[in-house]
């Protein structure tokens, strides 16, 4: 019996005293106890009656133990759902009532809160705790680490991660073992990740950069990470002098690059850093190689495909591009209209096809249908051209989105939830450049005559409606929005009255 990803992984995973992880506080997990860990957890887990197919909706902190959940979950054959730390229970409700998992694990003191919901769907809750404490462990703690991995294929589930929906909810992307495992191989081999690497990783691990792009290379690297609770500028400044390789979203550069510690002493031992997610901008990448000497290697994928290009680690490394289509990957750009593929230069809508692209949305067939072309490319809702030397740019969105801090937020969302508010006649949402954030979230709200509505008003009762990276940096308060003469919103007209908003003063 074999199970596709975790096989692979098993084999690289290299000699059992080999490290994985180390934390902030030196405490390290071999490769030998990651396997036995797992294989423990994953022994509760069937203790739980969790059985191959069933959903295991993980909201919990950043640890290693989380990480060797996601392991347990791939080897007991269960499909693994993680969801933001961010996410009230209002959203929560929304998840697990849609993916219907088996058993919901949170942190203890979220319990409570989450018990009640999960037990309306029919799931089981246990909790697993940052240091290592909660109810999952004391079971594993008594289960044998010689678990018989469940079988599974290349074409079974092995994740679903949800994306925020064009329509307001999100769908859940259904992730492969093969989706998984072949990204993963693609880009270890494009960016040469090997056992001797050490991988700084401060990205959340709820979605694809953080879980798939940063654990799965160096799993099936057999290479080790620095394990963070979060991005702390100052810490990876510490830390880059024992690793070789950070990858973060553009707002980590943006803030390294506001630390006077970073030089090119500070970054001499690191190999090789990547930037994904969202736009890096052309000015971060200058300003980086010129403070380290390092061209940040920008790449290009979304939550339904894994990544789909990469820049390359010999060649130049184009700022302001997403590189070239991985090996194994098809990428085109073609006329939103006609569908004819176009050449280099010309602007279109970028489609993908490929082992890394996903098997569908969560039990919505005709949202599946809706996205793929007929001759079976995903359509990413992003606009691009390729150069004449086959570099991707991507120059737009043909998708409403919002991406802050390397979060998606689709307006829709946090549009409903303002247009639901005593007093809000309409609202729009849109992205505004942000220096930090490169987008910020900005609401226009249009009030009845006379309410009395305050930004302050609006934001509070946003509060437990909405994680709190969806909340809008500023509320403005306008007459009218701008319609065409179809009585669409024109929000290009909104951003361009704004764009100066979050520019300080020169
Ligand atoms: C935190 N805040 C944010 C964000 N993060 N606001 C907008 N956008 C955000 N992303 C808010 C906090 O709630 C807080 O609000 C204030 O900003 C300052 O918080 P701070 O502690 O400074 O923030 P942080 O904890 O340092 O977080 C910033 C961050 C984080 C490090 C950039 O957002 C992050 O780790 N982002 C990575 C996201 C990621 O992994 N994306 C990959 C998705 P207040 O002060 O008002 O309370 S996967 C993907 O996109 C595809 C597949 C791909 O290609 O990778
Ligand atoms: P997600 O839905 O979280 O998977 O986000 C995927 C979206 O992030 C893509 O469709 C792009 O719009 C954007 N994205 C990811 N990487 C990059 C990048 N390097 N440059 C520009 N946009 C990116």
């Amino acid at each position: 019996m074999s199970n596709h990803l975790f096989d692979a992984i098993r084999a690289s995973a290299g000699a059992g005293g080999a490290v994985f992880i180390e934390t902030a506080d030196g405490r390290r997990w071999t490769y030998g106890e990651a396997l036995r860990v797992s294989g423990q957890i994953a022994s509760a887990i069937d203790v739980l009656g969790v059985r191959p197919g069933d959903r295991v909706a993980v909201q919990v902190e950043k640890s290693p133990l989380a990480l060797l959940l996601y392991l347990a979950c791939l080897r007991s054959g269960a499909v693994y759902l993680p969801l933001n730390t961010a996410y009230t229970l209002a959203e929560l409700d929304y998840f697990i009532g849609d993916a219907h998992p088996h058993l919901v694990i949170v942190s203890s003191k979220a319990r409570a809160g989450v018990e009640a919901i999960a037990r309306s769907h029919g799931a089981i809750v246990e909790t697993l705790d940052a240091d290592g404490g909660g109810s999952l462990m004391e079971l594993a703690a008594d289960e044998q680490a010689d678990f018989i991995d469940a079988a599974r294929g290349p074409d079974d589930l092995a994740a679903i991660l949800y994306t925020s929906g064009t329509t307001g909810r999100s769908k859940g992307a259904m992730l492969t073992h093969d989706n998984l495992l072949s990204n993963a191989l693609a880009l270890r081999d494009c960016w040469r990740v090997t056992p001797e690497d050490r991988l700084i990783h401060a990205l959340p691990i709820f979605h694809t950069h953080g879980l798939f792009v940063a654990t799965n290379v160096t799993l099936i690297a057999g290479s080790s990470m620095f394990l963070l609770p979060k991005f702390d500028p100052a810490e990876i400044l510490c830390l880059m002098p024992r690793s070789t390789l950070m990858m973060g979203v553009p707002t980590f550069y943006v803030r390294l690059l506001q630390h006077e510690g970073l030089d090119r002493a500070a970054a001499a031992g690191m190999r090789l850093f990547v930037s994904g997610s969202a736009p890096l901008l052309a000015e971060t990448h200058a300003s980086f190689e010129e403070r380290t000497g390092h061209a940040i290697l920008e790449r290009y994928g979304m939550t339904e495909t894994n990544m789909n290009t990469s820049n390359p680690y010999e060649g130049e490394r184009k700022a302001g591009t997403v590189g070239f289509p991985l090996p194994g990957v098809s990428v085109r750009v073609s006329d939103p209209a006609t569908g004819r593929v176009l050449e280099p230069g010309e602007t279109g809508m970028i489609e993908i096809k490929g082992p890394n692209v996903f098997k569908g949305y969560w039990r919505m067939p005709e949202k599946t249908a809706a996205e793929f072309t007929k001759d079976g490319y995903f359509i990413s809702g992003d606009l691009g051209k390729f150069d004449e030397e086959g570099y991707l740019h991507i120059v737009g969105r043909g998708k409403d989105l919002v991406i802050s801090g390397g979060y998606n937020i689709y307006p829709k969302e946090v549009e409903s939830e303002i247009d639901r508010l005593d007093g809000v006649v309409e609202s729009a949402v849109i992205g505004v450049a942000h220096p930090e954030f490169g987008e910020g979230v900005t609401a226009i709200v249009v009030t009845e005559p006379g309410a009395a509505l305050t930004e302050k008003a609006v934001l509070d009762a946003l509060g437990d409606r909405l994680a709190r990276y969806k909340q809008p940096k500023r509320i403005i308060f306008a007459q009218e929005l701008p319609r065409n003469t179809m009585g669409k919103v024109q929000k290009n007209l909104l951003r361009d009255r704004y764009r100066d908003l979050y520019q300080k003063a020169p």
